[in-house]
């Protein structure tokens, strides 16, 4: 299985950075190579000591990284008290059987104790864009506070980069492809599956939100009664914004509204729905009313051309985070005029990433990749931390019930797939701190419309120790919509338009194919070489091992999640229809009449098909 080859010399010091990462979670562990991993591994280890990897059979960087690779699949091997953990039946024995213990004794300390909750939540915002993170053209002041006063995580990711996809994990701790028709965008939310939001309110707590919460989509109760997925909206305070485009929602007014109506002084949960930066923008807004300049973005990604549209479309999403970012502030300020910011759990995400081409929607760094900060000075003893572990936004719900002293077992929850990463905010250490959060699984079913018979394009990754693999399960359809439908599984915008634009004139344009073309059915990406994915390592030939253990790894997790879609049910995905009307069936009724969606330009779609779509299977 391990040849003795090199790697192509440009990806080198990242493949050594991989096996290094690999290494240092060994080290972690205490499992050291020449011990645990046979003969193959007798010359190779990591000195935690000296923080070196010392690797005399080693013959070049590729070489090593496989043998890491491999280590880890061995070391992803537990215990058997911690994989009897992983199974949700386990867990909630083990629940009930700690609460039956306990709660009596302490439940009014718990009570007393339950921190209260605030979650800002932008509407598509990629990781690195926020001033914790490095970034210098995007000004978030909020979100430095909470991570320098709390924790930054490096390693957060959703495993679908789409509004309801996305916010259904997020609040029900479930992968989309667990959560039926709530894997697809616009979905009916399926009945049986509780959201946090709506198990805290029946444990006391004063659940309440502002502007967007769950959604798109319809979400009704057994009854046929709508749901109210985070809580009680407030949305009543208006104010007037620096663009057309920005919503005229005061959101920290209507957070001082949820706060004066909590009159029975319940801890609270509060649920921040911005949408910004979501589409769409005032082009050029972010020159002349944010202050900045074309030259303050540092680098375009490789998969857009670097031109004034596409950096002012980049400037005028970075304007919008920073609006969002200035009421997060102004909820931080308010909170700690009242006193009650000590005991409060801040916690600062996005929903998706940024709404650009080859991004949000899809399944790379920019579209699942998020920024993350949690402040709770009562709950992180040592702050100003930062985590290198991988936490993915299914995570979310394990921690806020864990938190507020609810027991997963009792909420009515249904089985989560992730959880807490409470430990990660106790700690004291930084960067990896749970060998364990070594991955993250991603996918997708069916985001916007645009494809005949409103079939999806599914997709499912893994990313492990940076290396991203990409399974797409049908790759004869159009990832970005087809063409003749206006390419709407991706939004409208400046940035869209370049790249259409540049390719009607030249059908050879790269950058179209990047963000519209078809794919292959597998996709490989070293992140530490290649951040924007545009170097797909499939096809080689010495990192077959790695591409061989990534599928291996993604295929048995998804078996055990009971992923319809790798049990060969996929088609159950596509059947479930739209919940509204203007999308079901979009495809066939634009192709026999002019049926438009609002929001979208007529200029995104090609008069005709560009090749021949095979028929759905
Ligand atoms: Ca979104």
């Amino acid at each position: 299985m391990i040849q003795k080859t090199s790697a192509p010399g440009s990806a080198e010091p990242q493949l050594r950075n991989a096996c290094l990462n690999f290494w240092s979670v060994k080290a972690e562990l205490g499992l050291r190579g020449p011990r645990r991993e046979g003969p193959v591994f007798s010359k190779i280890w990591y000195d935690s000591r000296e923080q070196r990897l010392h690797q005399p059979d080693c013959e070049s960087h590729t070489q090593c990284f496989l043998l890491a690779f491999s280590t880890a699949q061995h070391a992803g091997r537990k215990p058997a008290a911690e994989r009897m953990m992983r199974f949700p039946h386990c867990l909630a024995f083990a629940f009930c059987l700690f609460t039956t213990l306990s709660s009596q004794a302490d439940s009014n300390e718990k009570t007393l104790a339950r921190p209260n909750i605030l979650i800002a939540i932008a509407d598509d915002w990629s990781f690195g864009h926020a001033g914790a993170y490095g970034c210098s053209w995007i000004k978030t002041p909020g979100f430095d506070r909470v991570a320098k006063e709390g924790v930054l995580f490096n390693r957060f990711y959703t495993p679908s980069a789409k509004c309801s996809p996305s916010r259904s994990a997020i609040m029900t701790g479930r992968n989309p492809w667990q959560l039926g028709a709530a894997a697809n965008h616009w979905p009916t939310f399926p009945a049986e599956f509780q959201t946090y939001p709506e198990v805290l309110q029946t444990m006391g707590y004063w659940v309440g939100m502002t502007m967007k919460g769950w959604g798109p989509g319809e979400a009704k109760d057994v009854n046929g009664k709508p749901r109210q997925m985070a809580g009680v909206p407030f949305n009543k305070r208006t104010t007037g914004t620096p663009t057309a485009e920005i919503s005229k929602n005061n959101y920290s007014a209507n957070f001082e509204d949820f706060l004066a109506a909590n009159t029975d002084s319940k801890p609270w949960c509060f649920w921040y729905g911005s949408v910004e930066p979501h589409r769409p923008y005032e082009y050029g807004s972010g020159v002349s009313k944010g202050g900045k300049q074309l030259g303050d973005v540092l680098r375009v990604p490789a998969y857009w051309p670097d031109n004034d549209t596409v950096r002012n479309d980049m400037l005028d999403y970075g304007f919008e985070v920073e609006y969002f970012d200035k009421h997060l502030a102004q909820m931080l300020e308010s909170l700690e005029a009242k006193g009650q910011l000590e005991n409060t759990i801040v916690i600062v995400m996005a929903d998706n990433g940024m709404p650009f081409p080859r991004s949000k929607g899809q399944n790379y760094e920019i579209a699942n990749h998020l920024p993350l900060a949690v402040r709770w000075p009562k709950g992180i003893p040592f702050p100003g931390r930062v985590v290198d572990d991988y936490v993915s936004v299914i995570d979310l719900a394990p921690t806020l019930l864990e938190v507020a002293g609810v027991p997963w077992a009792t909420s009515g929850m249904a089985p989560a797939t992730g959880r807490s990463f409470l430990p990660l905010l106790r700690s004291e250490k930084s960067g990896i701190i749970d060998a364990a959060r070594d991955h993250v699984l991603l996918g997708r079913e069916r985001n916007d419309v645009g494809r005949p018979n409103d079939v999806g394009y599914p997709i499912r990754s893994i990313l492990k120790a940076g290396v991203l693999y990409s399974h797409n399960f049908e790759p004869s359809r159009w990832p970005g919509g087809n063409p003749e439908a206006g390419y709407l599984d991706c939004d409208s915008s400046p940035t869209k338009s370049a790249l259409l634009h540049a390719h009607r004139k030249n059908v050879a344009d790269p950058f179209w194919a990047l963000s519209f073309g078809k794919r292959g059915e597998e996709e490989l990406y070293d992140l530490a070489s290649d951040p924007d994915c545009v170097i797909n390592l499939a096809a080689k030939t010495e990192l077959a091992a790695v591409k061989t253990a990534l599928s291996g790894q993604l295929e048995m997790e998804l078996r055990m999640q009971e992923d319809p879609r790798i049990l060969g049910r996929g088609a159950e995905f596509d059947a479930y229809p739209f919940a509204n009307d203007t999308h079901r069936g979009f495809y066939e009724r634009h192709r026999s009449g002019n049926a438009m969606l609002k929001g979208f330009s007529a200029d995104d779609f090609e008069v005709a098909p560009l090749d021949i779509v095979l028929p759905r299977e």
